[in-house]
């Protein structure tokens, strides 16, 4: 017999799922629009997956497996419906990776019954998370997530060291996935790994984010690029930084390249990560750079400053001050949708167009890297608008 308590929560997440998300008119920056409300929360999750539904086992309708947070969702855009493939923790701190659909991309995401899973080769992986999902032209969907396992180095009283490699499933439908072995790399660790959509000289391309420690990136400081012949035997033997973590920048401690880049008719947009330290922990926001067609490991543009960072609510999570994106979308009417989590807690979409974000890319300045240079450029800019407002 199911628990009346089950139908009248059923009835309240119905309201929030269908809810119409509306763009902010508190937020303006002329670059993308932002929604009033997340996309994904923990109180999407369907109650049957967090509830057991029995009068006779669950008298007291007690939450059985909670749900802590939805974040770090891998998109894609398919027969005119946006997926998203969330990392959904449970409050046991596991990740799994479930998917979400919707009709229109900002609002009424709903949960698949179950979550995605795929064989079990490695025993030692404990925690999965952060799937770039990538429509590649060889006609698979690639997923590359973080397979983290505990560090076999680590001293017996250490028990937080851990690895981080890059995991590898495909798919044709989102439902049956293949698992393939983890991407070797020359680094020990490795995070935000995504591949690219194309064969670049007829090898599989991929950006990685070589790194000594889990947590620091120590000598392995940048987003780099790295080709494999054989994805079924994916190994990258040479990785090349192509964007280097910098003193006194928005990348200062550490990189990392979001979701597959955007192709656009003057080259590649990337969405990135950047982190920089503070005296309340490490700042993750979004930055934007371009690189070029021909040579996607060769940088043609990047603005300076970041591109989306905590504002308001966002600021506040389970990791406060952490902007995280892993998944954008470009629909037929080149309406770009970019997906990000706020403080590893929540999603959140913000829509451009693809002609705005190449305008954003190509004709915001870069960083002149020291205050009085980046004086001199505001300068310009307030001289040219004041002649402008005097004639
Ligand atoms: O807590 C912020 C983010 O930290 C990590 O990012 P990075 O790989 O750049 O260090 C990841 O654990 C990510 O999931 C998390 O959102």
């Amino acid at each position: 017999m199911i628990h009346e308590k089950y139908y009248e929560l059923l009835e309240k997440q119905e309201k929030l799922l269908s809810r119409e998300n509306i763009k902010k008119d508190d937020f303006y920056n002329g670059i993308y629009d932002r929604y009033e409300y997340p996309v994904l929360t923990r109180h999407h999750t369907p109650i049957y997956w967090r509830y057991d539904l029995n009068k006779e086992t669950n008298p007291y309708f007690m939450e059985r497996l909670g749900i802590n947070a939805t974040l770090n969702a891998g998109a894609i855009y398919l027969n005119g419906k946006y997926y998203l493939v969330a990392r959904v923790e449970g409050l046991d701190r596991k990740s799994f990776f479930a998917v979400a659909e919707s009709d229109n991309g900002i609002d009424n995401f709903r949960f698949w019954d179950y979550p995605i899973s795929w064989e079990d080769i490695d025993k030692e992986e404990t925690n999965i998370y952060d799937m770039r999902l990538v429509q590649h032209e060889d006609g698979w969907i690639y997923g590359i997530y973080c397979s983290e396992r505990k560090d076999p180095e680590a001293s017996a009283f250490d028990t937080s060291s851990a690895v981080a490699q890059a995991g590898l499933v495909r798919t044709k439908d989102m439902k049956t996935w293949e698992r393939l072995p983890n991407i070797k790399t020359p680094s020990p660790q490795q995070r935000n790994v995504v591949i690219h959509p194309e064969f670049v000289d007829s090898q599989y391309a991929f950006y990685t984010r070589p790194q000594d420690g889990f947590i620091s990136t120590g000598s392995g400081g940048g987003i780099a690029f790295g080709l494999c012949k054989d994805i079924t035997k994916p190994a990258i033997v040479q990785e090349k930084v192509i964007h280097e973590k910098r003193y006194h920048t928005i990348y200062e401690v550490k990189n990392g390249q979001g979701p597959a880049p955007i192709k656009t008719d003057k080259g590649w947009i990337h969405i990135a990560h950047g982190v920089r330290n503070t005296a309340a922990g490490l700042r993750y926001v979004l930055y934007a750079f371009a690189t070029s067609l021909e040579n996607p490991a060769e940088i043609t543009a990047i603005p300076g400053g970041h591109f989306i960072s905590p504002y308001d609510e966002e600021r506040v999570g389970d990791v406060s001050n952490v902007i995280f994106c892993n998944g954008a979308v470009v629909n037929e009417s080149e309406e770009v949708f970019i997906y990000y989590a706020s403080s590893d807690t929540r999603m959140h979409v913000a829509t451009t167009t693809k002609v705005k974000l190449m305008d954003y890319v190509f004709n915001t300045p870069e960083d002149r890297f020291r205050s009085l240079e980046c004086a001199a450029q505001r300068s310009e800019l307030i001289e040219k608008n004041l002649k402008l407002l005097e004639k």
